[in-house]
């Protein structure tokens, strides 16, 4: 269900905390992921509806190598590039995780301010959020990010989420961003990227399996969630996102992590 359908649209806090949660759980105090465990007649497209929020944090921990660096970095720029009086954004903020560091990192003047078109993921984090009485230091908002206003802003993420958009809605949302970002401001993209050579691309796709088959995940696991992702995640090299980051406008940019095939690109409004 996304938010068209419930009609949610709140201001909340987001943080994702262990001790929030109260079902079955990791040993780091999560919900285990084993919605693709069992074997399924077919298996239909990913949707980041209540089944995957409700296992996100270990789902997304367990299959993206760096992330928890990723994560780190947000803070650390947050903290360096944050104006004074602007809004930081994160885009497709799933359970809160970026949106949080930037809530933690930002000058404390900032308005923090999380988008996504789940309504299960926006509910999920509000709860978090009030229950850690942090309702009021993060505004969520359930919203499509090709449709969001983009306003003032220092800070803009989006981890991992411009491979969900539809590759022709990808310029547009980066030009939108850049619009409404500050001389100074930070895009910080993360993305599972291609390799353009076939050889490279398979032994880094056979790398990522391995990554997680070491996390726990079984071949059929491994197989259905592949295959629920085929047309859905769509992953595009290196060299198309620096080239859109600068069709864009953005007068500087680099990669500041990379594991695999996971890369976190940094590009600055000059
Ligand atoms: C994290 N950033 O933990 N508008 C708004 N949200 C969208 C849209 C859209 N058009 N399309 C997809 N999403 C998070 C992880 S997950 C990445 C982000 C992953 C949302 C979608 O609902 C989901 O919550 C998120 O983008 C992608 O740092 O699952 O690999």
């Amino acid at each position: 269900m996304d938010c068209r359908t419930s009609g949610y649209n709140s201001p909340a806090n987001i943080v994702a905390g262990p001790k929030l949660m109260n079902h079955k759980q990791t040993t780091s105090g999560y919900k285990t992921d084993t919605l693709y465990a069992k074997s399924r007649k077919s298996v239909a497209p990913f949707e980041f509806d209540q089944q995957v929020a409700d296992v996100f944090q270990d789902m997304i921990s367990r299959s993206v190598p760096g992330y928890a660096l990723t994560l780190k970095l947000i803070g650390q720029i947050a903290a360096e590039y944050s104006q004074t009086s602007s809004s930081c954004f994160d885009l497709g903020c799933s359970l809160g995780a970026s949106a949080l560091k930037l809530q933690q990192y930002a000058a404390k003047d900032c308005n923090v301010i999380g988008i996504d078109n789940s309504s299960a993921m926006i509910d999920k984090c509000q709860q978090q959020l009030t229950a850690l009485g942090l309702a009021d230091q993060i505004t969520l908002r359930c919203e499509d990010i090709n449709k969001a206003a983009i306003a003032n802003a220092s800070i803009v993420v989006l981890n991992y989420t411009l491979q969900f958009i539809e590759k022709s809605a990808r310029q547009p949302l980066l030009n939108k961003i850049y619009q409404g970002m500050l001389k100074g401001g930070v895009l910080l993209l993360s993305e599972k990227v291609s390799h353009p050579h076939s050889e490279t691309e398979k032994l880094l796709t056979e790398l990522h399996l391995n990554y997680k088959r070491q996390q726990g995940y079984s071949e059929m696991e491994i197989a259905q969630k592949r295959s629920s992702l085929e047309y859905v995640l769509i992953a595009e090299t290196q060299q198309q996102h620096l080239d859109r980051i600068s069709s864009a406008g953005f007068g500087r940019a680099t990669i500041i992590n990379k594991a695999l095939n996971f890369t976190t690109f940094m590009a600055t409004k000059t």
